[in-house]
């Protein structure tokens, strides 16, 4: 039992080279310990949200204050001893007119910002690089669709690579082999989207079992993987480097160990990777593509 569960380490281990044949790159999109707010924004969308929440956020405040600021107004200038006798009138005009237009006019002002950004996300341009992903419990599978081939991704340390789920020494040195470190356990998996930096990736999410969502916080994408439907999302990363998301719709036992990880790097490099993938995987080669879009 112990030797085919290490066998099938060392073969999960062999199955991760070629995904790893970038090395150097930097691990940018990651949850950090202890911090709050937003992961770096990699992306014009993500630079646009964190931009929205910001400015949303000063709205709130400002909001929070106000009416803090007349609730303690309320207590103090008309409670029993300070008001005895309160005066008796139930209806101003001006006062309801303004609260109610008010009102209005910031959610005006906030959806001039919002939908554009909104829009922005939801109108899919024409796609550089198409990829299809489908959630699986508890998996995604990848299938660039441009090159016709299609690949499987499992969280390192999950049954498919030979784990349990659990961060093991086995599972420690998986990471490592991968070009990660356990401080990456529940992020990293044995493959991983590679894509050429500056290009729009279009990705086309879908699920095969249950509802599972597909996102990378970095890059300000997140989209349910509905079974039986086919939704799109769209980015155009703008800085190399490693960047992980995880299924974020719970779809069952095994949520929190489907992980994603995808691999920015140059054009260059994004080549080099996709002729490795169309022999790995049996991809339609490029030759016959050429041949066949004429
Ligand atoms: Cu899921």
């Amino acid at each position: 039992m112990r030797l085919t569960s290490s066998l099938l380490a060392v073969l999960a281990a062999l199955s991760t080279l070629p995904a790893a044949a970038q090395e150097g790159l930097e691990i940018v999109g990651k949850p950090e310990q202890g911090k709050m707010g937003f992961q770096p924004a990699a992306t014009e969308l993500a630079r646009d949200l964190q931009w929205l929440d910001g400015m949303i956020n000063v709205i709130i405040i400002a909001i929070v204050l106000f009416v803090t600021a007349l609730l303690a107004l309320a207590a103090v200038r008309y409670n029993r001893r300070a008001n005895a006798t309160p005066a008796k009138f139930t209806h101003n005009s001006p006062l309801e007119i303004a609260w109610t237009i008010i009102p209005i006019v910031i959610l005006v002002f906030i959806g001039a910002f919002s939908l554009p950004i909104l829009f922005k996300q939801q109108e899919i341009p024409e796609g550089d690089i198409n990829i299809k992903v489908t959630g699986y419990q508890w998996y995604w599978g990848y299938e660039y669709t441009d090159h016709e081939f299609a690949f499987d991704s499992y969280m390192i340390g999950s049954p498919a690579t030979g784990g349990d789920n659990r961060l093991t020494p086995e599972v420690e040195e998986q990471l490592v082999e991968a070009g990660y470190s356990r401080d990456e356990f529940l992020l990293a998996t044995d493959t991983a989207v590679v894509v050429p930096v500056g290009k729009t990736v279009v990705m086309t999410v879908t699920g095969a079992d249950v509802i599972h969502s597909w996102t990378i916080p970095a890059f300000g994408v997140k989209q349910d993987a509905v079974p039986g439907r086919l939704a799109q999302l769209w980015f155009e990363a703008e800085k190399e480097g490693v960047y992980f998301g995880q299924c974020s719709e719970l779809c069952g036992q095994a949520h929190a160990y489907m992980p994603i990880t995808v691999k920015v790097v140059s054009e260059e490099a994004y080549q080099q990777w996709l002729d490795g993938a169309i022999e790995d995987y049996a991809g339609t080669p490029r030759a016959r593509q050429v041949a066949a879009a004429e």
